[in-house]
């Protein structure tokens, strides 16, 4: 069998932020996968632990004395049995033992180890040769919170999705687009302005939330026009950073103004409004599964998405469906720690009809693997950011598959 684990091996790398992370390699008969782990810096607080307490050298060891010996002999193709393996060596309820990081690399590499085995792409070994739809991409522009140093915008991303692009390539240039076109109104705008660029590739200039999304949205619409794409802007928020369990208001320092839950809800479906926004993510802050329900009730064209909120975790995700809070959700699967447990909420929000965004991590390696679980998982949409090596590792790893697909390739339908 060409797909039998023969080896496992763990090690230290960096991720674009400069912070450690774990890469794994697995070797198989016949096969070889790697998968390194993302690192967020606005995360949930119902987010698996990313590492043993005492930091990734301790998980490497995990991984050495722990799970190597235990997947050594096994068929990489038994992703459930493996992920399922990864929960019982672990035994907490969140990874804290092994750490999520370590549980989504192991289990990552292992799906690569059986697609390359069988000399496949891994999203054709996840979903079957049928498989050809592309996601849009929604790529941040520009932003702030904990993306950024020093004096900058409150809400952390301005995002752009071109949604009536025919192709992934032409989606992918008209990101470009708009970012370039944000940089040059930027610079016009303000003199002061250095170019400086947050963790994820967007720019970061010290200036109001609105004044921001004016410039986002305007050059989204001329490169609409210019490309024909129909770009739309978004937003996401981040608001539990934002929130103030104290004072029970969404502070927003740079702009100088707090919000109350009713204020926040009054600005955000304004904003959604005057800006004809395509995508909102986190407008509240974590725990406010009410406001989510109510906004999502008054928007008609927009996605109103979950990330810290629902955090990859389908009990979360099930409470949420049933207020109708959100009619979508981010998907990370270092949030949940296994390919197996993304999957899974992945397919209890096709069943509900949210929509389903996989997505990359502000501090992240040049691993592509998200474009192959994209595909595969088909989600319309993935956010992966614009520029920068280890956001558009996923951008063009998307480029070589549509080629690959060639005339089997489509557009998804969002
Ligand atoms: C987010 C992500 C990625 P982080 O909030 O959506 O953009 O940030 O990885 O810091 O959680
Ligand atoms: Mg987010």
């Amino acid at each position: 069998m060409s797909s039998i684990i023969e080896d496992v091996i763990a090690r230290k790398i960096f991720n674009s932020r400069g912070e450690e992370t774990i890469e794994i390699d697995i070797v198989t008969t016949a096969g070889f996968g790697r998968a390194s782990a993302p690192a967020g810096a606005s995360r949930g607080k119902a987010e698996v632990a990313p590492y043993p307490k005492e930091g990734v050298n301790t998980a490497i060891k995990k991984v050495e004395e722990f799970i190597g010996p235990e997947l050594v002999g096994l068929d990489a193709e038994e992703q459930e049995e493996i992920d399922f393996l990864l929960h019982e060596i672990d035994g907490t309820k969140d990874f804290g033992n092994l750490g999520g990081n370590t549980a989504f690399a192991v289990s990552l590499a292992t799906a690569e180890a059986a697609a390359t085995s069988y000399g496949m792409p891994l999203f054709q070994h996840l979903s079957g040769y049928l498989t050809n739809e592309l996601p849009y991409p929604l790529g941040n522009v520009l932003g702030g919170g904990k993306h950024a140093l020093g004096k900058t915008l409150d809400i952390q991303e301005y995002l752009t999705i071109p949604l009536q692009a025919p192709s992934f390539s032409d989606a992918a240039k008209a990101n470009v687009l708009v970012h370039q076109k944000v940089g040059v109104y930027l610079k016009k705008s303000n003199k002061t302005f250095t170019g400086g660029r947050g963790d994820e590739g967007a720019w970061a200039p010290n200036m109001k939330s609105e004044n921001a999304l004016r410039i986002v949205v305007k050059a989204c619409e001329e490169v609409s026009r210019e490309q024909g794409v129909g770009c739309r802007a978004g937003l996401d928020v981040a608001a539990s950073t934002l929130w103030s369990q104290k004072e029970k208001c969404y502070v927003y320092t740079r702009d100088g103004i707090k919000r109350d839950s009713g204020e926040q809800l009054e600005f955000v479906l304004r904003l959604v409004e005057d800006y004809n926004l395509a995508y909102v993510e986190d407008p509240f802050h974590e725990e406010d599964y009410e406001s989510f329900a109510e906004l999502t009730r008054k928007v008609k064209k927009s996605l109103i998405c979950g990330d810290d909120l629902f955090v990859t975790n389908r009990e979360r995700l099930i409470r949420g469906i049933k207020v109708r809070a959100a009619n979508s959700i981010i998907i990370k699967g270092n949030q949940v720690g296994t390919l197996t447990d993304a999957w899974e909420t992945t397919r209890v929000a096709k069943k509900a009809q949210y929509i389903p965004v996989v997505s990359h991590r502000s501090g992240e390696t040049s691993d592509a693997h998200i474009a192959h679980l994209a595909i595969a998982f088909s989600c319309p949409v993935i956010k992966t950011g614009v520029l920068q090596g280890e956001r558009v590792a996923k951008i063009n790893e998307l480029t070589r598959i549509e080629e690959t697909l060639g005339n089997r390739a489509k557009m998804s339908i969002l």
